[in-house]
């Protein structure tokens, strides 16, 4: 009887995924050019099981956007707002302090700091908060400014990358987040963030950040101008790093939400889109430990279907409203969510829930 098949775009793939052979260039451009979802997934579930068993992970933190007015104008981001705005506002250590003292922050393990490079803030602004939020709270991990912040101030300083991660480290900095990566081509970076810190210098950022014995994470933006070709390229950059380094502890593909941004005509990625992103981030990257289903960009129902699709950790509990996805319009994102519903929503999707710190120790097992 004659049996006709579909043809097996993947098989190649299949036999590296099984043997443990690195996926190249071109393996990465066929999955994302694959709209076999289901055998990407089972494939990224391979590797996470292999990594990760049944574990999946959440932290405790509290996020912190000390300033929205920044001088760069990202077409992607409705969080920013230029100085004079009246929706602008500023919280240098002070405030901050202040605010923080009407907080419950027991189990609290890291303190989540990004937001805008203020036109005004000096290099001191910034080196003051992580020096007295380190003072206030010894106990609890500072992850702050991405790379894009660093270099703006190495532009204030005048000096080095490693200088200024000197000064930061010393005042308290435990680790470096993984925003501003968007995406490292310069042919889609110079159309939606030209004039911040450029790929090369972002990775040149993380590169001393690992030689310096500090721990980073990585992000890709996607869902807006970028080609397949774009997202290997990314993704092949920060595995060659890693290969040199070995610091990254995680990678957290993000979808692009449009809502008030320059780029509000693109539509929004749909949920098969960001299992295959998360299912091809674990695929390509065999060397970064783990994968985040961000559940703030995919939604908490995504988020967890993702963790069969090569995700083993979902970020944390926020406990205040994220800022960044909201302004562009994320449904999903207001207030924060309990460490219970966390485990819950983890135990419903098959896996074993584990509360974590910043460096993946285990804090409680749920
Ligand atoms: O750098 C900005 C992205 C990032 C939009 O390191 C947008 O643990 C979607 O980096 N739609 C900030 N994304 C978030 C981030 C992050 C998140 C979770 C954990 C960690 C970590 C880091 O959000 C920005 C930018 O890439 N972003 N605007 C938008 N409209």
């Amino acid at each position: 009887m004659l049996k006709i098949e579909a043809p097996d775009n993947l098989a190649e793939i299949r036999e590296k995924v099984h043997t443990g052979e690195r996926l190249s260039f071109e393996d990465g451009l066929r999955l994302f050019e694959s709209n076999n979802l289901l055998e990407i997934g089972r494939l990224a579930n391979v590797v996470r099981e292999r990594l990760h068993g049944d574990k999946a992970y959440f932290s405790h933190k509290y996020r912190l956007y000390p300033t929205n007015i920044c001088m760069y104008r990202c077409r992607f981001c409705a969080f920013r707002v230029s100085k004079g705005d009246e929706r602008g506002y500023e919280w240098p250590a002070e405030k901050t302090l202040h605010e923080l003292s009407k907080v419950d922050l027991s189990g609290v393990s890291e303190f989540h700091i990004v937001g805008g490079v203020h036109p005004d803030w000096g290099f001191d602004v910034y080196l003051d908060l992580i020096q007295e939020l380190h003072r206030a709270y010894p106990g609890i991990h500072l992850k702050a400014w991405t790379a894009v912040e660093i270099d703006a101030f190495t532009h204030l300083t005048g000096k080095s990358i490693r200088w200024v991660l000197e000064k930061m480290r010393e005042a308290g900095l435990g680790s470096l987040p993984g925003g501003g990566a968007e995406i490292f081509d310069w042919e889609i970076r110079r159309t939606i963030c030209r004039t911040k810190c450029t790929g090369e210098r972002w990775l040149e950022v993380h590169q001393t950040a690992h030689e310096m014995g500090m721990k980073t994470n990585s992000t890709m933006l996607y869902g807006h101008l970028e080609m397949p070709e774009s997202k290997v390229d990314h993704m092949l950059r920060l595995r060659d790093l890693q290969d040199l380094t070995g610091g990254f502890r995680t990678f957290i593909p993000l979808a692009f939400h449009p809502d008030n941004t320059r780029l509000k005509h693109l539509p929004r990625s749909t949920g098969a889109d960001d299992l295959k992103h998360i299912a091809i981030g674990r695929l390509f990257l065999d060397n970064i430990p783990h994968v985040m289903a961000y559940w703030v960009t995919e939604t908490p129902e995504v988020a967890q279907v993702a963790l069969s699709f090569g995700a083993d950790d979902l970020d944390g509990t926020l406990m205040v409203n994220e800022e960044i996805i909201s302004a562009a319009g994320g449904e999903h994102v207001e207030g924060a969510m309990s460490k219970n519903q966390f485990a819950r929503m983890i135990w419903e999707a098959g896996r074993a829930p584990l509360e974590r710190d910043t460096d993946f120790n285990v804090v409680r097992v749920y």
